[in-house]
């Protein structure tokens, strides 16, 4: 993509109304543009970046035995009235008339609409377990919908349910999804700690969030040192036992400010670290609550009709965005994971006129086209500093940067954003070198 042809656009002076970090960055780097409180459109580098993390959630989720489907943002009442949330939920929840007087709500969740797709359809234990999930609009009138995606009003969530005939066959599912988690924020170079949390208006007895670690989070977090070395669930398979992974994980301390007690916590002094976190994901076990409320039960083997066992699990997709950029950031901006970068590299071309450097920067993005990379080409005639700033906020993890001076020399730079590293090389070289760095697939940690 040349810059030129594209839609980028940055803010060159700070927006006042941004009081973190990553809604600052989103703001000037042009991802996103607030409709209203707590509303916004996605602008094409935002999208990509969301649409980026969105596809690790899905092929984790798929990875894990989940069916994908997509149920409506707009719900009938009725639902929620069969549930007894249709009250409950009070004012978070945008309440709409349609022509015909009837009562629909925006969803902010979507157990009760999940509910009547099994019970309509599932009648046997035989079809069970299964998991659906979808990713979709939610919408919440929160009181104060603040810090941009991180809570929104509007915001996309991976909502996950699944039925099973035994509360241990829902252990099973809540496992997987636990698993499926620790993989999902491992993609996209997270360090997620999972603890044991409130079940709030979603209800039941078994819940834990998933935190990762950011300076600026709006939770304390203090955890066993080595929870920084638990990363390694990749090669994890998801057979049905997976109870001893996930008691491998919980065991190890972790705890938020609230419930944490330095009088009884067992780990040594030495060994217990204490940082900010982000709620990033939510899940769920609460057994029969919507089944049997809304009638949603089968045959079981020995022809009883039992109610469904059911969890939910949720990953805040829109907030991931946000919550990436509060983990992985520097005074110049973003420092995309390479996994969820908007484009794998960009290429400066300090002076476009000039005819060698034009020639240069043109085969680097060639051959990284030819290569199948997804890179970004600065064309513009802004002021160089004005461009080397601008690619540093918006955090491509490679950068190649060619000027008259370097051309004359017969270099070009190749600049690591993470690090800030540069190297010189032939032109030639340089473009090899970015395929090789962009062809490691190892996910970089950002924290
Ligand atoms: N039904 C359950 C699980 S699907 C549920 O709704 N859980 S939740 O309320 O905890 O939300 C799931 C995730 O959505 C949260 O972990 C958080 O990452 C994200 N989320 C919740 N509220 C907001 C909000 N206002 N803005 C952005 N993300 C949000």
């Amino acid at each position: 993509m040349r810059l030129t042809q594209y839609f980028l656009p940055v803010l060159k002076e700070n927006p006042k109304e941004a009081q973190i970090v990553s809604h600052r960055l989103m703001l000037r780097a042009g991802m996103i543009q607030q409709s209203s409180a707590g509303i916004y459109s996605w602008l094409p580098m935002g999208l990509k970046v969301l649409s980026k993390i969105e596809q690790i959630v899905r092929e984790e989720q798929n990875r894990s035995g989940a069916f994908e489907i997509k149920m409506p943002t707009i719900q009938p009442a009725e639902l929620w009235q069969e549930s007894g949330r249709y009250d409950d939920y009070g004012l978070e929840m945008l309440r709409i008339k349609d022509r015909h007087d009837r009562d629909m709500l925006y969803g902010p969740t979507n157990e009760e609409q999940v509910t009547d797709i099994c019970r309509t359809h599932i009648k046997s234990y035989r079809a069970l377990p299964i998991n659906l999930y979808h990713i979709q609009w939610k919408f919440r009138d929160e009181v104060r919908p603040r810090f941009g995606v991180m809570r929104g009003r509007e915001f996309y969530m991976k909502d996950a349910y699944s039925f099973d005939l035994t509360a241990e066959g829902a252990r099973i599912a809540y496992n997987k999804m636990f698993v499926s988690y620790l993989k999902t924020f491992a993609r996209l170079g997270l360090t997620a700690i999972p603890m044991e949390a409130d079940t709030g208006p979603i209800g039941g007895d078994l819940s834990h969030e998933f935190i990762i670690l950011a300076d600026t989070g709006e939770s304390g977090v203090y955890f066993h040192k080595d929870w920084q070395e638990k990363d390694m669930v990749a090669d994890i398979s998801y057979g049905d036992d997976l109870q001893p992974v996930v008691d491998q994980f919980t065991q190890l301390y972790a705890r938020t400010d609230e419930t944490h007690d330095a009088n009884t916590c067992p780990v040594d002094e030495a060994d217990l670290m204490m940082r900010r976190g982000i709620e990033v994901g939510h899940i769920f076990y609460f057994g029969t609550k919507y089944s049997a409320a809304m009638g949603a039960s089968v045959s079981s083997p020995d022809g009883e009709m039992t109610d469904l066992h059911m969890g939910s699990y949720g990953i805040g997709v829109s907030r991931l965005v946000g919550a990436i950029i509060e983990a992985s950031h520097d005074d110049g901006g973003i420092i995309w994971p390479a996994s969820v970068s908007p484009f794998d590299a960009g290429i400066v071309n300090l002076k476009p006129g000039h005819s060698e450097t034009d020639k240069v920067t043109d085969m680097i993005y060639q051959a990284a086209i030819k290569a199948g990379r997804d890179v970004l080409l600065d064309d513009s005639t802004d002021s160089a500093g004005a461009k080397l700033a601008r690619m540093d906020l918006i955090g491509l993890p490679w950068q190649i940067i060619a000027g008259p001076r370097s051309t004359e020399r017969g270099v070009v730079e190749l600049k690591c954003r993470k690090t800030g590293e540069v190297v010189e090389h032939s032109p030639e070289d340089a473009a090899a070198a970015l395929l090789a760095h962009l062809a490691q697939k190892v996910s970089q940690k950002v924290s």
